[in-house]
């Protein structure tokens, strides 16, 4: 068998998507996500320019030796445009190596070690009620797992709050990059933000009791000493997992963390390969694996993360937003069915827009996601939904301290 054509397909179902269609002489297809939020051309690009003319005439099965030779004849190696370009071949490829050997791609990696993952939506609300009313709302849907997100008295606009989505009536922010020319400027107090959210998990708690796991998202905005003061006061309320408490591009700055506090830590969704994750994992730094199929070069080198992490008892908890495309969801649905390590996964239902455009045999339900059992990855792209959602540009927001100094957001 051989790759006779491979297309790259920009669409934006209510956000931007940039997914990877590789054809084999034999008529097999195979999808890969190579969504970058807020750069998705980029990525188009370095597929259309550099990758597609090298997958031409190449044997669809050699999936580890395509994955190598991309990563290593590039010379110039990581980097989030390159490894969601590698992701996306990684993907297809598995998706097509599904589809011949008429197996859901689970099986393939070792076959099921549950019968579904279990997930964790997205509550957010602008003050205690609306927080309530977002928590009450997912537990009625079947989530067992929440996320807590709420605006901060003294801060205008945060993110994670889906609060311009709630005015419209949507659910989430389904971006959250915003569609136009500039990115939205928010703002930022650091002093504000560790002395309210403790009050907040302290409210969740006594109105909903011990038992539901909880989580936060901090989204690197601490320093090491900041994120330590907040995992230490949150342990009363006793957390499934503090995210991104604090930037890992130095890595060391989880030791100073890990120190002080014993909320478990998740962190790794901007990372690229198992070297973001090398020192985190081998001095048992965090408990949690965030990266996400898509930006992690794929199944493959996910899988391989995983297996280091099983060494320390460290779990997967991939990550899941709506700029993940289900085709990207639908990858590390089926590897966290497979591992034995898998935590939790992170879902945040794609929109009925997104959803016409990719049709997926991955089903929801009472909390639990399942990635079904067609051959492959199991999402078919609707090329004309497609065609009718034309590339719109998009930015993430920013932050500014109240001085006007640029703060990670
Ligand atoms: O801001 O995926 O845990 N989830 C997150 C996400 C990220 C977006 C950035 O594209 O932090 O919502
Ligand atoms: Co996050």
């Amino acid at each position: 068998m051989k790759i006779i054509a491979a297309d790259v397909i920009v669409t934006s179902p209510s956000r931007n998507f940039v997914t990877l269609k590789i054809t084999t002489d034999e008529g097999v297809t195979g999808l890969g996500d190579a969504t970058l939020n807020g750069r998705e051309l980029a990525v188009a690009a370095y597929l259309t320019e550099h990758v597609v003319p090298l997958l031409i005439e190449r044997d669809p099965h050699r999936i580890e030796d395509t994955w190598q030779f991309l990563y290593r004849s590039a010379y110039w190696r990581r980097g989030p445009v390159t490894m969601a370009a590698i992701a996306a071949v990684d993907m297809a490829l598995w998706d097509i190596k599904g589809k011949v050997a008429g197996m859901p791609v689970y099986q393939l990696l070792g076959g099921a070690s549950r019968t579904a993952l279990q997930t964790y939506g997205h509550a957010s609300g602008r003050d205690i009620p609306e927080l309530f009313d977002s928590i009450r709302q997912h537990l009625e849907e079947g989530y067992k797992s929440i996320r807590v997100q709420t605006s901060v008295p003294g801060i205008k606009a945060l993110y994670g709050v889906a609060a311009q989505a709630q005015a419209t009536g949507e659910r989430y922010d389904y971006e959250p990059a915003g569609r136009g020319p500039q990115p939205a400027e928010e703002d930022w107090d650091t002093r504000a933000y560790l002395r309210h959210v403790p009050t907040v998990f302290e409210a969740v708690r006594n109105e909903f009791g011990p038992e539901i796991p909880l989580l936060h998202d901090g989204h690197h905005r601490m320093t090491p000493i900041q994120a330590a003061k907040l995992g230490k006061s949150l342990e009363p309320y006793d957390l499934f997992w503090l995210e991104d408490c604090t930037p890992a591009e130095n890595q060391d700055a989880f030791r100073l963390v890990r120190q002080h506090t014993t909320t478990p830590l998740a962190v790794g969704e901007v990372f690229n390969t198992v070297f973001d994750f090398q020192t985190l994992i081998r001095e048992q730094l965090i408990d949690y694996v965030r990266a996400a199929s898509t930006h992690f070069g794929g199944i493959s080198p996910l899988k391989k993360v995983m297996d280091y992490a099983a060494q320390y008892q460290i779990k997967s908890g991939f990550h899941g937003p709506t700029d993940v495309s289900p085709v990207g969801l639908a990858a590390q649905t089926h590897l966290g069915l497979a591992i034995h390590n898998f935590g939790i996964q992170e879902y945040m239902e794609h929109s009925e827009a997104t959803n016409t455009v990719f049709e997926q045999s991955m089903t929801f339900a009472d909390g639990f996601l399942h990635p079904g059992d067609k051959p492959g990855l199991g999402i078919e792209l609707n090329e004309e939904a497609a065609a009718s959602f034309p590339y719109q540009q998009a930015y993430l927001p920013y932050n500014r301290l109240a001085d006007g100094t640029v703060h990670d957001w």
